[in-house]
């Protein structure tokens, strides 16, 4: 009947925005601008990071490796029994992997945002420790901590490394170490904390010769195009990593080169040459103020191992 009328094509549907593209967008318009360091782990920003650790300048994981090895059966001694071993963030389970001879749990619960990845890391440990039990829990612990009931809290011990705890700004911190001790009552925690030290050490950690950090940070642009439909061309950008002693962190930003404009579907944003969008805190700690902020979290027993050159620091807490 109406045929004369009918359209000879749809017009396409606005998208619904999810609440990702929502964050995304809200930050890019703050002044000054920034994106959450979450989605600095896309495929290619995890490899990345992967590579980073292996670069003579970030020193964060060979000093944490060289506390394990050398204080291994100390950190055991002091923790006693470990009935469960819990892994924030296990990724490929290396690291607690390092600590099975000495703290010889029961039962390793890992637990990472990416289940694919951790399911591969798993059924090689399965192989290596038949008699381990292993419980892998795909989890974006950041959001919500929900372990399976039969796991009595005091039996609980929290693995936390890599000082990843120092990319959440101090309230942040403070919430995540709390949620984690409600966890773990009459149990403890076991985490890895930077150190303050001199910025000829902390920048090139985060700004290396090799310009991985660098490749790390830009990526970020690619991962946002491909969530929020934004049109970041990586080449107008420039990585800059600073040290904030006021702040006692280590910042990441991206400038930009020229004058851009970028847009997205329902927004856009102009950058000035020289404008930048901060991207990353990693903050570092000295032993005194990481041990008030695990009290400021609830937990006592304190005690901490570091490297010969005090850059780094493992911290064993009782909740
Ligand atoms: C994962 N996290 C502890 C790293 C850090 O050192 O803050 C992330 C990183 N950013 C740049 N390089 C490494």
């Amino acid at each position: 009947l109406l045929a004369g009328a009918t359209p000879s094509f749809l017009a396409p549907q606005p998208q619904p925005v999810s609440a990702e593209q929502h964050e995304l967008g809200h930050g890019l318009l703050d002044r000054p601008a920034h994106i959450d360091p979450k989605f600095l782990y896309d495929a290619l920003g995890s490899s990345l990071f992967t590579a980073i650790t292996q670069l003579p300048e970030y020193y964060p994981t060979r000093c944490e490796a060289e506390i394990f090895e050398r204080h291994g059966e100390d950190i055991a001694r002091q923790i006693g029994p470990v009935q469960t071993l819990i892994d924030l963030g296990a990724g490929d389970c290396v690291k607690a992997e390092r600590l099975f001879s000495s703290l010889r749990p029961r039962h390793y619960v890992p637990i990472d945002i990416s289940a694919d990845y951790l399911q591969a890391a798993v059924r090689r440990l399965r192989l290596s420790y038949p008699d381990l039990r292993i419980t892998a829990i795909g989890q974006d612990f950041a959001q919500a901590l929900a372990l399976p009931a039969t796991i009595a809290p005091e039996q609980r011990l929290f693995f936390y490394p890599g000082s990843s705890i120092g990319n959440l700004d101090p309230d942040s911190a403070r919430a995540m170490l709390q949620r984690i001790r409600r966890q773990c009552e009459g149990g403890g925690l076991l985490v890895g904390v930077d150190r303050v030290k001199s910025r000829q050490v902390l920048e090139p950690a985060y700004d290396d010769a090799l310009h991985l950090t660098a490749a790390f940070n830009l990526n970020l642009l690619r991962h946002v195009n491909d969530l929020l439909g934004s049109d970041f061309d990586v080449g107008d950008w420039r990585h800059v990593a600073l040290f904030n002693s006021e702040q006692s962190r280590i910042e990441m930003h991206l400038q930009a080169q020229h004058p851009v404009t970028v847009n997205w579907p329902g927004g856009e944003r102009h950058f000035a040459a020289g404008e930048r969008i901060h991207t990353e805190n990693s903050y570092k700690f000295t032993p005194q103020a990481f041990t008030d902020l695990l009290h400021s979290a609830g937990y006592h027993g304190i005690e901490h191992w570091s490297d010969a050159r005090g850059w780094f620091s493992v911290f064993s807490a009782r909740a």
